[in-house]
């Protein structure tokens, strides 16, 4: 039996959802190797400076930009940056704000915590790696006349792009690392971005170093991390 492919709700088309329904036995296969497939993935802080076609980082961001978001809003912007003096610019602003935080900001605890990832105030990636690419959400949105127009649940959706992002970098390839300069609105003036921005994440996006090395961690077992109510 055939379906309508187009339909109404409250006066708004709808399309027909293109089902893509796998055998059980297909559903554990592939859910099993997307897993072991992600779980290959890691925070990598040394970059190789082998530049990354453009085009690349397009397909990326919308891959990201797929996310679902509050009333379909896509209340993000994803600014890509090879330019090496803007990079530069970056670094040094971030690194700033990184010494403050280490040296006065974070608690000691804070540190500890920090020790088995080897992080400090020195981001040398942030001019390394060829791409940055530093996510914005948009508080609202700006109408013509400069109006606030609302935007929904703006941190759970950027962050559902953000985590979308990673997983389509990691599938290019390609490594990030989830970097966090705060406080970070020296992105905002660099980047010249309008009053309803705020940046909310820097990824450098590249090619690891050769060879470079990771933390020896362990992620947490599912019965630390899921709970079933059968
Ligand atoms: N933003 C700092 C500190 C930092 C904080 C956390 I929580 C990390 O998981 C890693 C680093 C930095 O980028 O070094």
């Amino acid at each position: 039996m055939s379906s309508t492919s187009h339909i109404s709700v409250n006066g708004h088309p709808h399309v027909i959802y293109q089902e893509n329904a796998l055998s059980q036995e297909e559903l554990l296969k592939q859910s099993e190797a997307f897993y072991s497939f992600l779980d290959q993935r890691r925070s990598v802080r040394e970059y190789a400076d082998t530049p990354v076609p453009k085009e690349v980082i397009e397909a990326l961001i919308k891959t990201a930009s797929t996310a679902p978001s509050g009333a379909h809003k896509q209340p993000w912007t994803f600014c890509a940056v090879s330019n090496p003096a803007l990079k530069t610019k970056i670094k040094e602003a971030a690194e700033a704000e990184e010494k403050e935080s280490y040296e006065s900001r974070m608690s000691d605890r804070w540190k500890k915590d920090l020790e088995p990832l080897g992080t400090d105030m020195h981001k040398p990636f942030l001019e390394i790696a060829p791409w940055l690419i530093i996510v914005f959400k948009k508080v609202h949105d700006l109408g013509d006349e400069g109006e606030k127009i609302n935007n929904y649940y703006v941190n759970e959706s950027v962050g559902i792009a953000c985590g979308m992002l990673i997983t389509a970098i990691h599938n290019a390839g390609l490594v990030t690392l989830t970097h966090t300069p705060s406080p970070m609105n020296f992105l905002a003036k660099l980047l010249n971005r309008p009053s309803n921005e705020r940046a909310f994440l820097l990824l450098p996006v590249g090619y690891p170093k050769s060879p470079t090395y990771v933390p020896d961690i362990a992620r947490k077992p599912l019965d630390e991390v899921a709970e079933f109510y059968e």
